[in-house]
Parts: structure tokens; sequence; C-alpha cells
């Protein structure tokens, strides 16, 4: 997945190069600089000292010292003013600019914290989202690995509204299905006792239903086929492989432009495209057919190919469920929420 976001301390990222949001100055201060400058250890400073500052939206490059990174590249962020002072062409221009410095020293591998994020004010939505967005530009034209490294678990890294909205529609689905779910299977299963005893959760339930494991399952598969079943298995000699390359030419994308909106590597695609029987993980054929703009019932089938399903028993797989149906198929979007929301990221 050439773009992630991913919750650690970015001074423990093992990179070719970790990006430090620092001042003008380039002579340290506190936050993500401070740590920086902790663990590089004192030489970082000596070096520091030679490049005489750095003007806001620029960057700068200096060896790592005592860090796993072999550099550290120094930008600095605009303070957040209200958003009417240039400040997201200055924020989008640090990220374009440290990646140029990256590419031009030969990084693969690179760690950016969420820059002017913290003390000089930006909202962390806008920040996050101007990170991706220009990380995800730069990625269209370069081979690398991205890492946007969020520290804390702060205020929401995507808007309420949509926050609250899946929120809304996870609990709505998830919570449902499995009170429906559990009601059914103890009425099959224990019968008129089961009925009776709709009030008995909990520990006296839970061991006959845990005895009771395989017949369990047997009942589950009884549920109803899941939407494009029979569409499906008219089709079933078409593989995923072979799907994929259906849908790209069918939407008039080319193969490129495909896996570089699916956040997939190059080097994956190529697997993917020579081996009529590749087997893909869930969250690679997601993020195809969020690149393709499948329907739900083309997501459904696509994933069947592969040998999976959505389920209401994943909160990964309604959020999935979520920006298909409504139709929302930014990948940045999605992973954001799905990062929110602790799930693996869509990608390859
Ligand atoms: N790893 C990853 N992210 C971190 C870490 C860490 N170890 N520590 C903090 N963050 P900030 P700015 C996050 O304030 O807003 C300095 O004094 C933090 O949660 O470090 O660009 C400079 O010298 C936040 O999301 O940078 C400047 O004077 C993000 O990093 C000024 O702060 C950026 O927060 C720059 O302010």
């Amino acid at each position: 997945m050439p773009l992630t976001i991913v919750r650690n301390d970015i001074t423990k990222m093992d990179c070719d190069a970790i990006v430090n949001a620092a001042n003008n100055s380039l002579l340290g201060g506190g936050g993500v600089d401070g740590a920086i400058h902790r663990a590089a250890g004192p030489e970082l400073l000596a070096e520091c000292r030679t490049l005489g500052g750095c003007d806001t939206g620029r960057a700068k490059i200096t060896k790592g010292y005592r860090l796993a990174a072999k550099y550290v590249i120094h930008t600095v962020g605009p303070i957040w003013q209200g958003g009417g002072h240039g400040e997201r062409e200055l924020l989008a221009s640090c990220y374009r600019e440290s990646l140029r410095l990256a590419a031009e020293n030969g990084c693969k591998t690179v760690a950016f914290p969420l820059i002017s994020a913290g003390v000089y004010g930006y909202p962390r939505a806008e920040a996050l989202r101007v990170a991706m967005d220009t990380c995800s530009d730069f990625l269209m034209e370069h081979d690398m690995m991205i890492y946007i490294v969020v520290f804390d678990r702060g205020s929401l890294l995507v808007s309420e509204k949509l926050f609250a909205d899946i929120r809304r529609f996870v609990d709505d689905n998830y919570v449902s299905e499995h009170t429906d779910k559990d009601r059914k299977l103890r009425a099959r299963l224990f019968g008129s006792f089961a009925a009776k005893s709709e009030s008995m959760e909990g520990a006296a339930m839970a061991a006959p239903m845990a005895a009771h494991s395989n017949m369990a399952e047997t009942v589950c598969e009884e549920a109803a086929l899941p939407d494009g079943l029979a569409e499906a298995m008219a089709r079933m000699d078409e593989s995923f492989s072979q799907m994929l390359l259906r849908k790209i030419d069918e939407k008039g994308l080319t193969d490129a432009q495909c896996y570089k909106k699916a956040n997939i590597d190059r080097k994956l695609f190529s697997k993917i495209r020579s081996d009529v029987n590749y087997k893909p993980k869930k969250i690679t054929v997601i993020a195809f057919a969020a690149a393709l703009e499948l329907t739900i019932d083309e997501t459904r089938d696509m994933l069947m190919k592969a040998g999976f399903a959505l389920s209401h028993s994943s909160k990964f797989d309604i959020i999935i469920e979520y920006f298909i149906s409504h139709g929302r198929y930014d990948i940045i979007e999605i992973n954001e929420v799905l990062f929110e929301f602790d799930q693996p990221l869509i990608g390859g």
C-alpha cells in the first residue's frame, strides 16, 4: 500500500527518511521536533546550525544520526490563522518539497507527522486531508512508500458529521443483525425453551451455544443468498483477475490509473495481471471495487470471486458497505474512517 496511516512515535519509524515539523530557525523546539532531536542526538542540532534556517513551506535535509532513519527532512508548516492566509497551499508545499528532497536522495520509504497539527494549530481533519491528497498526487508520478504517522488519540481525524453518520450506520447494522441472528439461532437450537428465555443472556446460554457451535454454523448457512449471487454463478468461470481486467476496460481506465487510484502497488498489480488464478487479500479487492466505482452488487460479486463476502458481523464490512452503497468512492476518505474506527486500511 503506497500510502498508509499508522499510529506510532515517528522517531521509531524504520524508514529511509522521517520528516520533522520544525520552525524557521531549524534549531529545535517542542512537539515532534523536540522528540526527533532527542532521539537523533546533539549531532543533529550541530548540522542544523549550518543550514541557515528554512522558509515556511520549504524543506531541508540532514542525516538521521542515532535514528533508524538515514535522513531527517525538516520542513516548516504554516501557523493556522483561520484558513484565509494561504495555509492550505503552504502546508501542501511542505509535503511536496519534502517528497522532492526524499526522491532526490533516493529514499523509498518516508514517514511524515501531521505537520502544523500541533502547536501551529491546523485543524487535524483538514491537516490530514492535505497530507493525504498531496502525497497521493505525488504517488501518481513516483514509486515510494509513504507513512502518515499519527501520534496521539485526540480530536477526530475525519469530520464530525461523517463520523457520526458512520457510527450510526455501524450501530444500526451491527447490533440489530446480531440480535436477530442470536434470537433465530436460539429459537432453532433450543425451541420453545430459548424463546421463553429471551432474558437469559450471557453465561447460562453461552455454554450450550458453544457446545453446539457446528450446528450453529449449519443454521447460519441457511441465510438468504446474498444479492447478485445468481449473476455471479452464471459467470463462475471468470476469475477475480479476469473480472478486474474486464471492469478496467469497461470503465475506460488504464491499468496505471486503476491501481494508483486503488492505492495498490505496481508490482502487486502485475502479479494479479499475470496470474489468472491470483488470490488477493480482501483489502485489495475492496480497494479495486472503490477505484472502479462498482455498485454494491458488483462489489459483492468481485469479492465472491476471491472467496470473500461482506457481512454484518464485521465493522470493517459495514463501513465498506456504507461507502459503496452511498456511492462514496474516495479511497483516502474511506481509509481515514477505517483508521478512526481501528480497522485495517484498504489497498494492497
Ligand atoms: N511522533 C509522531 N507525531 C508526533 C510526535 C511523535 N513523537 N510528537 C508529536 N507529534 P507539533 P507543528 C504530533 O506541535 O504543529 C515545535 O516546537 C502532534 O500530535 O510537533 O508543526 C517546532 O519547533 C501533532 O499532531 O508541530 C515548531 O515551533 C503533530 O505531530 C512547532 O512546534 C505536529 O505537532 C511546529 O508546530
